[in-house]
């Protein structure tokens, strides 16, 4: 009887864990020669995402413009880094040498509401500056999931 239970919950525990993996799915964004590819990339929350092709380039987030509790991210030149997002919501980043040049992107992950995304744009136009101002084309372009 004990073992029977043991065993009924190890069968669980393993099922669960192969179902939570076959939820997660891995997605790529590709350095360009002066653009990321795929700059509006959709994904779930818990989903990875991998940049690759990133020699003589950078992929770091945008201060303030990543939802709250998030982890900013910062690759260094010609780094591939690859990034597992759990908290949902917008993320915007660069790719510092080439910010001039509009190479930029956003992440949305999870559900995105109408109003979550005006309220993020606004946010946007008061915050960025200069060349970061660039991000304003890609953000606006974003469609709610919601
Ligand atoms: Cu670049």
């Amino acid at each position: 009887m004990k073992i029977k239970k043991i065993i009924m919950m190890a069968i669980t525990t393993i099922t669960l864990s192969i179902c939570s993996l076959a939820n997660a799915a891995d997605h790529t964004i590709k350095a360009g020669a002066r653009a990321f590819e795929t700059p509006i990339l959709y994904m779930g929350a818990g989903d990875k995402v991998a940049f690759t092709n990133m020699n003589s380039h950078n992929a770091v987030s945008v201060e303030g413009m990543i939802p709250d509790g998030a982890k900013p991210f910062a690759g260094a030149m010609g780094e591939n880094i690859s990034l597992t997002l759990d908290i949902p919501g917008i993320y915007s980043y660069v790719c510092q040498p080439h910010i001039g040049f509009g190479m930029v992107g956003v992440i949305v992950v999870g559900d995105i509401s109408a109003d979550d995304l005006a309220a993020y744009k606004q946010k946007a136009m008061d915050t960025l500056q200069g060349p970061y101002r660039r991000l304003l084309g890609k953000i606006n372009k974003i469609k709610p999931t919601i």
